[in-house]
């Protein structure tokens, strides 16, 4: 059978049992020709041979045991740090069936192309074959894929983000399907005189290409061993082709994470929320309150699957099994949680070294050790002017060792629940906290979250940009096929929907400074949505939502200027009106894709902020 994408065969003929795995293996190894292909049994056993050969290659460091057993600093290629959305391509039949947000390739030209790139791709290395299951073996909810790699960082980096190796494996067979996945650095150790080439601490093709077929359900990626690029379960499956099939079958594949809220009176209640790369979601998942009586415990930090139970109600599961976490900003004081989690067997990628042999980076401590070498390998100090670890630094580790991971976090059958939150890094405008007053005013904040860019992708950091769901780089198509998805969902799940909100907590005074303390006193904020989930507290009705009565927001403690508070919960009229306009620059890219509900409520919206004073 030919290995490259097909873009109209069913995937259903195609990658389905053991018999079509092994096939497929055989034709990727044909095309790239590695030396030798390993099947990967995701053992302990396995990964510490990897890591010790990398080490000894020194494609790996490995930290000092006394602070940090068994993990590892993986420098990448300057050029290679982070997602790179205008390389990344959504191949599927039509350009409509990507939209207008997406870069669309034709799924015929993009097979030539990769025909060509994967040919000797993998020449004088290894080929590994990673079987995982996103999602717990065997669960309701869950997927299987295949990732074929070149790159060892990257098996090391799926055994921990994903359950990877036999178990998968096993579960391949008869007619299930699994998603196939390609990766190649794009750098092979033969040159076309077969001579063989020195290799790299981090090889990596200057010429990079994430393609995604989603009518075949496939994934091919070259030139890229960094994160969303090349851990190609995370974005590329479970949300990019994820999404479609979630389309296809009835459920949603989002770029949320999930956490078990615990009240001071022991009610739970379970909260899913998405925010865009770098917003906040890890913290957000791993939250220590500062109020007391109050518990928060981690099920996901970056994607959730949601599906409608057998009891009616919206079910969710994080379908990773470890977490690719931001480095810089987390530390101690911001993040007590992550900090344990990355005791040990952890995989840090891009962050400075320190003398003794343990990491750094920026927010870690409030003040840096001596003698940093940073992310790049040169020695560092404050004066330096540029930063010791890359803003996009990340710390890799299995959610396992998250000490405050929730019981139910790997349930089959997913959590219920109980509300659903949208946020975005926003300096003006959106207030706190507010509530939507239906699942389509829920779905018309999803729709419509701005946020400013952040160093998780290539771009210009800080740039106000709309990104729909948080999941603008992540959808596998039209975005406003994925609000009507949203409101066809929301129809199914009638009376017994999640409540939804839109919270804030990035709002800056004129002076520059966050209006709100965040981090554990997002708690707060989540008391006052268990207060409305369980009807305890009123709400003042605005035209962009259900806002809080300070009365009923827990400060108490935080010495807030009353100025501030005002602030937060204030919607600035005027400064709406434009959101508004923007909104509907928005929805004008989608035509007339763009759902009746949502363009009725951006007119309601107008209307009301017109008497509102
Ligand atoms: P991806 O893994 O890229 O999808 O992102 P994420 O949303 O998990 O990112 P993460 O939680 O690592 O976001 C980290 C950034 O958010 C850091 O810059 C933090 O300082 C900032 N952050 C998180 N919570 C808060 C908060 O409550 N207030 C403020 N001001 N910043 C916060
Ligand atoms: C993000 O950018 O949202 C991430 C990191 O979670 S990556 O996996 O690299 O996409
Ligand atoms: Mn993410």
């Amino acid at each position: 059978m030919s290995v490259l994408p097909v873009a109209s065969a069913p995937s259903a003929a195609r990658f389905h049992g053991r018999a079509a795995l092994e096939d497929w293996v055989g034709g990727i190894a044909a095309l790239t020709g590695p030396d030798r292909v390993v099947w990967c049994d995701g053992s302990a056993a396995e990964a510490d041979r990897l890591a010790k050969a990398m080490v000894a290659d020194g494609a790996l460091i490995r930290l000092n045991p006394e602070w940090r057993p068994n993990s590892f600093l993986a420098r990448s290629d300057p050029a290679d740090v982070a997602r790179l959305e205008d390389r990344t391509f959504i191949c599927s039949a039509t350009a409509a069936d990507a939209g207008p947000t997406n870069n669309w390739r034709d799924p015929a030209g993009m097979r030539d192309e990769l025909g060509t790139r994967f040919a000797g791709a993998m020449r004088g290395r290894t080929m590994y074959v990673l079987p995982f299951s996103m999602g717990p073996v065997g669960g309701a909810i869950s997927q299987l894929g295949v990732q074929v790699t070149d790159s060892p960082y990257v098996v090391l980096s799926m055994g921990l983000m994903t359950r990877m190796g036999d178990e998968a494996l096993a579960e391949i067979q008869g007619t299930t399907s699994w998603v196939p996945a390609v990766h190649s650095v794009g750098m092979p150790l033969i040159d076309g005189e077969g001579r063989r080439i020195p290799d790299l601490p981090w090889p990596s093709n200057a010429v990079k290409v994430i393609a995604h077929f989603p009518e075949t359900r496939e994934i091919w990626s070259y030139g890229s061993g960094y994160g969303g690029n090349a851990l190609l379960a995370k974005k590329c499956f479970a949300l990019r082709i994820a999404s479609v099939m979630a389309r296809d079958e009835g459920w949603l594949a989002e770029h949320m994470l999930l956490i078990k809220l615990t009240s001071p009176a022991g009610r739970v209640h379970h909260v899913a929320a998405a925010f865009p790369s770098a917003c906040g979601k890890t913290n957000f998942a791993m939250l220590q309150p500062s109020r007391p009586g109050w518990r928060v415990e981690t099920i996901g930090d970056d994607i959730a699957w949601l599906r409608q139970g057998a009891d009616g109600r919206l079910r969710a599961i994080n379908p990773e099994a470890g977490f690719f976490g931001v480095a810089p900003g987390t530390g101690e004081a911001t993040n007590p949680a992550a900090m344990a989690t990355m005791w040990g067997n952890t995989i840090f990628t891009n962050v400075a070294l320190r003398p003794d042999g343990d990491v750094w980076w920026e927010g870690m401590t409030p003040t840096p050790p001596d003698g940093l070498i940073d992310w790049r390998g040169e020695p560092w100090s404050p004066r330096s002017g540029r930063p010791a670890a890359h803003p996009n630094a990340r710390f890799t580790v299995a959610a396992e060792q998250c000490p405050v991971l929730a019981d139910d976090w790997d349930s089959p059958d997913g959590v219920a629940i109980d509300a659903i939150v949208f946020g975005g890094r926003r300096a003006r405008n959106v207030p706190l906290v507010a509530e939507a007053a239906d699942w389509t005013d829920g779905v018309f904040m999803g729709a419509t979250i701005a946020s400013e860019q952040t160093a998780a992708a290539e771009g210009p950091v800080g740039e106000l940009r709309f990104d729909p769901f948080a999941m603008l780089p992540f959808g596998g198509y039209d975005m406003a096929e994925h609000w009507n998805h949203w409101l066809r969902v929301g129809e199914r799940l009638g009376t017994k929907a999640p409540r939804i909100f839109r919270v804030n907590w990035f709002r800056k005074g004129n002076d520059g400074r966050f209006l709100w303390p965040g981090y554990g006193d997002n708690i707060r904020v989540l008391d006052w949505i268990v207060a409305r989930i369980e009807h305890e507290a009123d709400a003042v009705v605005s035209p962009i939502g259900l806002l809080p009565y300070r009365h009923d927001l827990d400060l108490a403690g935080l010495a807030l200027p009353d100025a501030d508070v005002r602030e937060l919960l204030t919607v600035d009229a005027a400064g709406w009106r434009h959101e508004c306009d923007e909104i509907e620059g928005l929805f004008a890219r989608f035509g007339d894709r763009v759902p009746r509900p949502l363009v009725r409520r951006l007119q309601q919206l107008r209307w009301r902020l017109g008497s509102y004073a």
